[in-house]
């Protein structure tokens, strides 16, 4: 049997290189979606040493004919939409362009479908910030959504035009609701692998502390490997729908600096509130986090859970690393790489 095509949008992304890792190990003729850059941005893909047995194509979801031309130019089986401006903080400063990328550039990909290759099946990367001032907890595939940044917002509409195609023109669409998602290969200002990073450095002698803001903000986070499989068994399903991907366990800010520091063997003691909060080194008597109020956000999404019951049933999908272990491997991973 020929093997299966895929197309990954964002494959030089996180979840794009671990993905394509996953296809690439099922046997998949793995195609990735590349934007061009000066230099082409393969980087995770080369830490993962798959870099040369993907296929290339440059793409920008701002581009509606370069979409089509990708599209009728090979029959996929599975097109996985993994690109966006993934960073809610940054998206208050782009709003325009997050908006088109997030939101118009799903509407793009769905009508190139629609149009040239109507029986490929498509996964949406949605996002619990959808759920943003969450009306109910925890969060399922029913719960309202009230995005709280201009990247949530777009989300939105990305999740309603994949639920709208599916609807309208009967195409395999499928919207992934995934709850944060981390790992040593997580792009270094997001909270995770800032926090990972700059311990790392502190336990390598560095005596530099840590800016961050809000440490009272939950999330429900997971290990990136696990939820790529999700996303992969979401498109194995005989019927589209949608599906929320969380690991049920919601954590601050800053007990993943505490379990961070564990995994360093750096003792720390908060002391301190609001912006006066700092973590002390237990030995030492330096200071390794303080607050700066630059990293607080216009609008806070305080306190995700996710409810994944329909995933695990339907599609048999469970995590398997738990947020304790999750820092250990980032903590471990950043530590090493500075050795
Ligand atoms: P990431 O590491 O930031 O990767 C984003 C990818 O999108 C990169 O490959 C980036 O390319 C590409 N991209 C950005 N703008 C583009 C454009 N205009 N045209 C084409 N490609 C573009 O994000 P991630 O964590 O892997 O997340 C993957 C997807 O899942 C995103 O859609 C994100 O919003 C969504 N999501 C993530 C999480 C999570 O916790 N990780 C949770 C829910 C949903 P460059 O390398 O060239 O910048
Ligand atoms: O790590 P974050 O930037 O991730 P956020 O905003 O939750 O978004 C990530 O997860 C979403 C899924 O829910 C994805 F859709 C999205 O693409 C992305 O992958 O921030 C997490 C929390 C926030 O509450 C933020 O206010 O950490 C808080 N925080 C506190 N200090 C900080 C910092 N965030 C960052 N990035 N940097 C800080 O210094």
């Amino acid at each position: 049997m020929a093997a299966k095509r895929a197309l990954i949008t964002g494959v030089s992304g996180q979840d794009g290189a671990y993905l394509a890792r996953l296809l690439l190990e099922k046997g998949y003729e793995v195609t990735g979606a590349i934007r061009r850059s000066s230099q082409p941005e393969t980087v995770r893909l080369e830490t993962l040493g798959i870099a040369q047995e993907l296929k290339y194509v440059f793409c920008d979801l701002g581009e509606t004919n370069n979409l089509s031309r990708i599209i009728q130019e090979t029959e996929f089986d599975e097109i996985y939409n993994l690109a966006a401006q993934s960073f809610v903080g940054s998206s208050w400063e782009l709003p325009i362009y997050t908006s088109d990328v997030n939101g118009l550039g799903v509407a793009r990909l769905l009508d190139a479908i629609r149009t040239y290759s109507p029986q490929t099946k498509f996964y949406q990367a949605s996002t619990s910030e959808m759920f943003g001032k969450v009306r109910e907890t925890p969060q399922t595939e029913l719960t309202p959504f009230h995005p709280r940044s201009p990247y949530g917002v777009a989300k939105v509409y990305g999740h309603f035009i994949t639920v709208n195609y599916r609807e309208s023109f009967g195409i395999h669409a499928t919207s992934g609701i995934l709850f944060n998602h981390e790992s040593p290969l997580r792009g270094r200002a997001f909270v995770t692998r800032k926090i990972s990073y700059a311990l790392a450095q502190y336990a390598r002698g560095s005596g530099m502390p840590v800016e961050l803001g809000n440490l009272d903000a939950m999330r429900d986070w997971g290990f990136a490997g696990d939820f790529v499989e999700g996303m992969w068994r979401m498109l194995q399903h005989e019927t589209a729908d949608d599906y929320v991907l969380a690991t049920g366990r919601s954590t601050t800010i800053r007990d993943f600096v505490n379990y961070t520091a564990s995994a360093l063997n750096i003792g720390i003691d908060w002391t301190g509130e609001g912006l006066d909060e700092q973590a002390i080194d237990r030995r030492t008597g330096n200071v390794v986090v303080r607050i700066n109020k630059d990293y607080y956000r216009p609008a806070e999404v305080d306190y995700l859970i996710g409810d994944a019951s329909k995933a695990q049933d339907v599609l048999g999908w469970h995590p398997k690393v738990q947020v304790e272990e999750l820092a250990e491997m980032m903590a471990k991973s950043d530590f090493d790489a500075l050795s």
